[in-house]
């Protein structure tokens, strides 16, 4: 027997897929380090600075970009953001990391692996071609530069699927203007807090990743707050777990396994 919902109305959106992400935990065997001599720190942080360099220019790729945060709490203590235009490029940006000497002293805490997704709730009409400079927006959103600023938040998330409310099972009209709200909450943080939303459905054990850069770590609770009073959010969001970090430049990850958390400029700690 059929469902009650037709496929016409409970149609899944257009989405359109941009570069793959790996948000990639990592803990530090602090223990180990601390006991690593003074000459062989030097060398494994020299050759982490310079991989982690070539990672932020995507040298191993024809495009894409990472970047690295501090991470606040137990759950990680660094996360690794790596953006490349195939699963293939992720997997051996892995791969060289596990060559290196600083590799050693990591233990992978959790990880999490997603392709950059536009859901459009409001396509185009079908065979209008959208105006340039929308389609240069559209490129910047589906291939971004990360943005410079100082922290970011990750987390993945799902939509409800219960036996009374199921995100799947609404008609797209009703998606659609659940997720115009939705949209209208995210504007009012325009300036403070950049999104990137990932999907995951058949990459990883969420439907989304999450990923929230802003220059104060503060709207981020502000923003995710406002939005579990949201219908989108309040009835069908479901949530996995968060990380909270400091971006750290690829020269910064010496200060850091040093002991000292680099200021906002590479010269501000004397
Ligand atoms: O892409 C767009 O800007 C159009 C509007 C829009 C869509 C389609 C949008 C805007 N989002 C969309 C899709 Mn979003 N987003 C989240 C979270 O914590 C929570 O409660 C939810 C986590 C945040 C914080 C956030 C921020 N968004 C989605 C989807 C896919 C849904 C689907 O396809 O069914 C998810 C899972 C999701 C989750 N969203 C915005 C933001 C912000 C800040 C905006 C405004 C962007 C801007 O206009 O600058």
């Amino acid at each position: 027997m059929r469902d009650e919902v037709t496929p016409a109305v409970s149609a899944a959106p257009q989405t359109i897929e941009g570069w793959y992400a790996l948000h990639d935990m990592r803990r530090i065997d602090w223990r180990a380090w601390k006991r690593l001599d003074e000459a062989e720190r030097r060398a494994a942080l020299q050759e982490a600075a310079g991989f982690l360099a070539r990672c932020e220019r995507a040298a191993d790729a024809p495009e894409g970009g990472s970047a690295f945060y501090a991470v606040a709490g137990h759950k990680a203590d660094l996360m690794f953001l790596h953006l490349r235009p195939s699963l293939d490029h992720l997997v051996q940006v892995e791969l060289a990391f596990h060559q290196t000497r600083l590799a050693d002293f990591t233990e992978r805490v959790s990880s999490y692996t997603s392709v950059i997704e536009l859901s459009r709730y409001n396509p185009e009409e079908p065979g209008e071609a959208p105006p340039p400079e929308r389609e240069a927006a559209l490129v910047r959103r589906l291939k971004p530069a990360i943005p410079a600023v100082r922290y970011a938040c990750f987390y993945p998330m799902s939509k409800k699927r219960g036996e009374i409310d199921n995100w799947y099972t609404l008609p797209m009209e009703k998606r659609r203007e659940l997720m115009y709200s939705h949209g209208m909450i995210g504007r009012g943080y325009k300036g403070q807090v950049t999104q990137m939303v990932t999907g995951s459905v058949g990459l990883d054990d969420w439907e989304w990743g999450v990923t929230l850069f802003a220059d104060d770590p503060l709207p981020f609770k502000k923003l995710v707050y406002e939005m579990r009073f949201d219908e989108a959010s309040a009835k069908y969001g479901l949530f996995g777990p968060f990380w909270v970090g400091v971006r750290l430049s690829p020269a910064g990850i010496e200060e850091y396994m040093a002991g000292r958390l680099p200021g906002r400029e590479p010269t501000a700690t004397a």
